[in-house]
C-alpha cells in the first residue's frame, strides 16, 4: 500500500496559542503599520509564513541540551560539542561561532571584500549582498537563465550560471574576485535546490583561477535531500553523506542555524585557511565574544550541535520537502500562480502572475502580502522589487527586481496540514478578488535593507 498522507514524524508536547483576529481589526492593524508587516505585532499574526530563520520547533532532546548547556565563558564543553559536530558534517578545520549567518558574513567579507572587488554567487540573499556592499565590493548574481521562469518545471534551477562564471574568472581573475559563493538552497530564486554536479564544476573552475570558494550553508539539508531523490547517483547514499561531498567542493561556508541548524539562534564561519581563521577570530572577539561562543550562550551551542544532527534524519526531511510541496500543489490545483517546482523552505507566489494588472514599481508582491494578511491574519514575505528593486544612480529611473514573488515560508517542526489548508483557503479567497487589488507606494525607506523598515500607502 502506497500512503499518500503525509505524517508529521513528531507528536506534539507543548503547544501555544494563537489568536484570532478580526478583518476590521486587521485593517487598522496594517495602516498603523506602513503596510508593512515586519512591522506588525507577532501576537496579531495568526500563521506566521513569513520566514523560515529561527522560527523552528526545538526537539526534547534540543530542550534537555539547554538545561545542559556549558555556560563556561572560555572552553565550553557546548562549544566543543558544536565544533565536532560541524567538523564531522563539513570537514572543515576551523569552526568560529556567531550569533547568526550574517554575522559571518560580515567578519568573511570585511576580511576578504573592499573596494573594485566582485563576489559573485548563485544569488545573494538580502543580508549577504548588503555585507558585501557594505565592504565596498560588488555582489554579481549569476543565477541559471531557467531560474526566470516561474512556470518552468526543472530540477535544479538554484543552479550557478556557469558558462558566465567561467567568463568572469577569466576576464577578472584572483585580483579582482575574492571568492565565489554558491547559497543552497537558493533562497532569493524561490528556495530552489543547487545540484551536486554544479557544485561541483563551481568549485573546479575556483581552483582553475586560485580563488576560493564558499557555500552559504543555510539549508545545506534540504538541498542534500534533493539531490538524493532527484539527481543521478545519490539515492543510495545517505544524507550525511551528501552534504560531506557538498562541502568538500568547498574551502569554508557562512551558516545561519536558524535554519537547517533547527534552533532559534545561531550560526558560524567554518574555513579552512589557517590565517583566514585568525583573522576572523580576531574580528569576532571584538565584536561577536571570545572564540568558543561567539555571539551564543552555551545553551544555544549545544541545541545548535544536537539540531544539526538531527536535521539530517531522512524521515525528517521526507516530511519537510513533502509538506512544502503539498502547499505548492494545493495551491496550483486551485488556480494561483506560484514559482515551480516548489522549494525546499518555502511555496513563492508569482506575484506579476497574480496581480498582472500592478506594475513593478508599485510593489504587486507587497500589495499581494498584505492582502493576504488582511484575509486571513497570514503573514508572509514579499521577495520582489521591495526587497531587490533599486534607483539607476545616474538616471533616477526604477530598476525591478528579476522576479515579483511572495514568500510562504514554512517554519520547521511548527504548523500542522490543517494550518496549511487554512492558508490555501485564504489565498484562493483574494485570488477570487485580484482584479480589485491596487498597487502601493513608498512613503519611507531607509538606506539599506527597506524591506524591513519601509512604510506604504496604498494607490
Ligand atoms: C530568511 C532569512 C537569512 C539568510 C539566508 C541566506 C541564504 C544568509 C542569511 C542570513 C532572513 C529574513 C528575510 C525575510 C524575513 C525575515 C528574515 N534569511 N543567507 O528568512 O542569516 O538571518 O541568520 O543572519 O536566507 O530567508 P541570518
Amino acid at each position: 500500500m502506497k500512503i499518500k498522507t503525509i505524517v508529521e514524524p513528531f507528536k506534539i508536547k507543548s503547544v501555544e496559542p494563537l489568536r484570532f483576529t478580526t478583518r476590521a481589526e486587521r485593517q487598522s492593524i496594517l495602516r498603523k503599520a506602513g503596510y508593512n508587516l515586519f512591522n506588525i505585532y507577532a501576537a496579531d499574526v495568526l500563521i506566521d509564513l513569513l520566514t523560515d530563520s529561527g522560527t523552528s520547533a526545538m526537539s526534547a532532546h534540543q530542550w534537555s541540551g539547554m538545561i545542559e548547556g556549558d555556560e563556561a565563558y572560555a572552553g565550553a564543553k557546548s562549544f566543543y560539542h558544536l565544533e565536532q559536530t560541524v567538523r564531522d558534517l563539513t570537514g572543515f578545520r576551523h569552526i568560529i561561532p556567531t550569533h547568526q549567518g550574517r554575522a559571518a558574513e560580515k567578519i568573511l567579507f570585511n576580511i576578504m571584500g573592499g573596494e573594485g572587488k566582485i563576489v559573485p554567487n548563485n544569488t545573494h540573499f538580502d543580508t549577504t549582498r548588503a555585507n558585501v556592499e557594505i565592504s565596498g565590493a560588488q555582489a554579481l548574481d549569476l543565477p541559471v537563465p531557467e531560474s526566470l521562469d516561474p512556470s518552468l518545471n526543472r530540477k535544479f534551477k538554484g543552479n550557478m550560471n556557469i558558462r558566465a562564471l567561467g567568463a568572469l574568472l577569466r576576464e577578472r581573475g584572483s585580483h579582482k574576485i575574492p571568492l565565489v559563493m554558491l547559497t543552497v538552497t537558493n533562497n532569493s530564486n524561490a528556495g530552489q535546490p543547487v545540484s551536486m554536479s554544479n557544485i561541483r564544476r563551481t568549485s573546479e573552475l575556483c581552483r582553475t583561477h586560485g580563488i576560493p570558494f564558499f557555500l552559504d550553508a543555510c539549508r545545506f539539508a534540504e538541498n542534500a535531500y534533493f539531490i538524493k531523490i532527484r539527481e543521478k547517483g545519490y539515492r543510495q547514499k545517505s544524507i550525511r553523506e551528501i552534504a560531506r561531498e557538498m562541502f568538500s567542493y568547498a574551502d569554508g561556508c557562512t551558516m545561519s542555524g536558524k535554519k537547517d541548524g533547527l534552533v532559534n539562534m545561531g550560526g558560524f564561519l567554518a574555513v579552512n585557511d589557517e590565517e583566514l581563521a585568525r583573522n576572523a577570530r580576531n574580528i569576532l572577539v571584538v565584536t561577536e565574544g571570545f572564540s568558543t561562543y561567539g555571539g551564543l550562550a552555551g545553551h544555544d551551542l549545544e541545541a545548535f550541535a544536537r539540531g544539526l544532527d538531527e536535521v539530517l534524519q531522512e524521515e525528517y526531511l521526507r516530511y519537510r520537502i513533502r509538506s512544502v510541496s503539498y502547499l505548492g500543489e494545493e495551491l496550483h490545483q486551485s488556480g494561483i500562480p506560484i514559482y515551480h517546482p516548489p522549494g525546499g523552505h518555502a511555496i513563492y507566489l508569482d506575484a506579476s502572475s497574480f496581480l498582472p494588472h500592478i506594475p513593478g514599481h508599485a510593489y504587486p508582491g507587497q500589495a499581494l502580502a498584505c492582502e493576504i494578511y488582511l484575509a486571513g491574519g497570514i503573514r508572509s514575505c514579499e521577495i520582489g522589487s521591495v526587497m531587490f528593486g533599486k534607483k539607476d544612480a545616474a538616471s533616477g529611473e526604477f530598476i525591478p527586481a528579476r522576479l515579483e514573488m511572495v514568500r510562504l515560508a514554512i517554519p520547521r517542526r511548527v504548523y500542522t496540514q490543517s494550518h496549511i489548508d487554512y492558508v490555501v483557503e485564504c489565498i484562493s479567497d483574494v485570488f477570487k478578488k485580484r482584479k480589485k487589488i491596487n498597487g502601493m507606494r513608498i512613503v519611507y525607506e531607509p538606506p539599506v535593507l527597506r524591506h524591513f523598515t519601509a512604510r506604504f500607502k496604498p494607490l
